[in-house]
């Protein structure tokens, strides 16, 4: 049979295998209907693999078989004094309500399709799969096995093993639950050898879809920084009047900072599910990521160092000067502040250069510039202060959400899909808290950068803080945080990427 011009895929096997879980995964597609009740699936769909507005890949996921046996009597008395069995079985059972399900799997074999076949390695071999893979070699399709087990455990291996490679290309273990981008590349490279016609355009196909990663990921890195610029440009304000309760407008401000801030995050992690084609909002977070960004459980995992903080700020500081240091000091952004809001600064009077100064845990919010006398009160301004930690640990959360995004498998519906690798091997700085268990090692996060790298970050948010940003300076400060950052996330996603099954390749058959 020849293979069809495009390279097309036909996924085949039992019903309520995994067969569109793993469709989904492969096409980065989250709202195909997966189901854990069998005969979900109940004709042959094709869903083409484009880059921009070219197709360069299809694949089909069909139903599962329903009518094996029979198929498979009819397959034995007419597929050899056949060119296309599969063809020839559409047009004899087409109306036939018995083999509704085999005519739509053989739909796409017929015109081309390559076969992948689904094996849950968790299930015993039935007879009923005796007789699919007798019925697919008999269709005469190259094709390959994907092998997956649904409760962890291959007990049956062995016996599958020795089927499968009596009657198929090659078998590849891929989890269609926990596969990384890398998986799902490796999974298309070794189904490139699997037909040498198609070997060229798979691997223009390969090339181009590696090129459109890199571009989601230089998106989301832009989602990043623009949320960082924005959060860095955020001013809240409001008038005080002579008898108002200072710290009561302390604490609203601190609220409405706050939100903002909060808002800005979830603005970032909606832009990146959409670069990344997620339109699940409701994945289960590892803690770090799911719990308020100025909680303090946050801030001791992520974020730089004391030393590196000081670091930075001596940038910001000669970009912005001397101003932030004079009224706020270390106290607004040190680590360890007491918890809940703080008014710090000398604020008896409503004079008009007076600086109210409030911290957050951790994170600096300040100053409360008092200023220019209006209508028999003054302007009480808030900010987030650009040395505060809490920059640090929004990028940290940035490149680990981006992480997710370019890792969680589309075909995942449920909640199973591990923690992210932030080990806890308390190897990194310790701060000086008392009763802290060690702060966890950051695997390839901003703490690990160079102190020229810090510098880049510091100048960002120098020139990003500043009421009126000299465009062509920002835009140069982006670029270069974009690198530091960019090469980050290649080193978080290297980290988290071992393989966990090594790829196995059964001798090649002849058809
Ligand atoms: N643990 C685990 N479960 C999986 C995997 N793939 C599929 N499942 C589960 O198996 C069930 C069936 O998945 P589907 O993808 O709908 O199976 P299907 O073969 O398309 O089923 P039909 O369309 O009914 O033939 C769902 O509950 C999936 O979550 C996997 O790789 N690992
Ligand atoms: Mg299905």
């Amino acid at each position: 049979m020849n293979p069809s011009h495009i390279p097309s895929f036909c996924v085949v096997g039992q019903s309520n295998q995994g067969k569109t879980t793993l469709l989904a995964t492969l096409t980065e597609d989250d709202r195909l209907g997966i189901s854990n009740m069998p005969g979900t699936t109940t004709a042959a769909t094709d869903y083409p693999v484009k880059v921009g507005d070219e197709i360069i890949m299809v694949f089909w996921d069909t139903p599962g078989f329903e009518n094996s046996a029979d198929a498979h009597q009819w397959f034995q008395e007419h597929a050899d004094r056949s060119q296309n069995p599969s063809a020839e079985f559409i047009g004899a059972f087409r109306d036939q309500h018995e083999f509704r399900k085999e005519c739509e799997i053989f739909k796409p074999i017929s015109e081309g399709a390559a076969v992948i076949f689904v094996v849950d390695l968790s299930q015993r071999v039935r007879e009923t799969d005796r007789q699919q893979i007798a019925i697919l070699r008999q269709c005469g399709s190259p094709r390959l096995a994907v092998t997956f087990s649904k409760d962890g455990k291959d007990r049956n291996l062995e016996k599958w093993t020795r089927l499968l490679t009596r009657d198929f290309n090659i078998r590849i273990p891929f989890n269609a639950h926990t596969a990384t981008i890398s998986d799902r590349f490796r999974l298309l490279e070794r189904i490139q050898t699997l037909i040498p016609e198609w070997e060229g355009t798979m691997d223009k196909a390969i090339r181009a879809l590696k090129k459109d990663q890199e571009r989601k990921r230089s998106e989301a890195v832009s989602h990043l920084l623009s949320m960082l610029q924005r959060i860095l440009k955020l001013r809240k304000s409001k008038t005080l009047n002579a008898d108002h309760d200072r710290k009561e407008i302390h604490v609203k401000l601190e609220q409405e900072i706050r939100n903002a801030v909060l808002d800005e995050e979830v603005r970032f992690r909606k832009k990146t599910r959409e670069t990344f084609g997620h339109s699940d909002e409701h994945w289960t977070m590892p803690k770090i990521l799911s719990n308020d960004v100025f909680s303090k459980e946050v801030r001791k995992v992520l974020g730089l160092t004391k030393t590196q903080l000081t670091m930075v700020g001596a940038t910001i500081g000669g970009i912005i000067g001397g101003f932030f240091d004079a009224h706020v000091g270390g106290a607004s952004w040190g680590l360890g502040a007491a918890i809940g809001a703080a008014v710090v600064g000398a604020t008896a009077n409503l004079g008009a250069d007076r600086v109210a100064l409030i911290t957050f845990p951790g994170f600096g919010l300040g100053p409360f510039k008092l200023s220019s006398k209006r209508l028999g009160g003054v302007n009480a301004t808030a900010q987030v202060h650009p040395k505060s930690a809490l920059f640090g640990v929004l990028i940290d959360r940035g490149l680990l959400y981006i992480e997710q995004a370019i890792n969680r498998p589309h075909g995942l519906t449920d909640d199973t899909r591990v923690e992210i690798p932030v080990e806890n091997t308390g190897t990194a700085e310790q701060e000086n808290e008392p009763d802290t268990p060690p702060a966890p090692q950051r695997n390839g996060l901003s703490r690990t950068w160079s102190i020229g790298e810090h510098k880049i970050m510091g100048k960002f948010i120098g020139i990003a803080a500043k009421n009126v940003s000299d465009p062509i300076k920002l835009d140069d400060a982006r670029a270069k945080l974009k690198r530091v950052v960019m090469k980050q996330l290649e080193i978080l996603t290297l980290s988290v990427d071992e393989p966990t099954e090594s790829l196995v390749t059964v001798p090649v058959i002849e058809h």
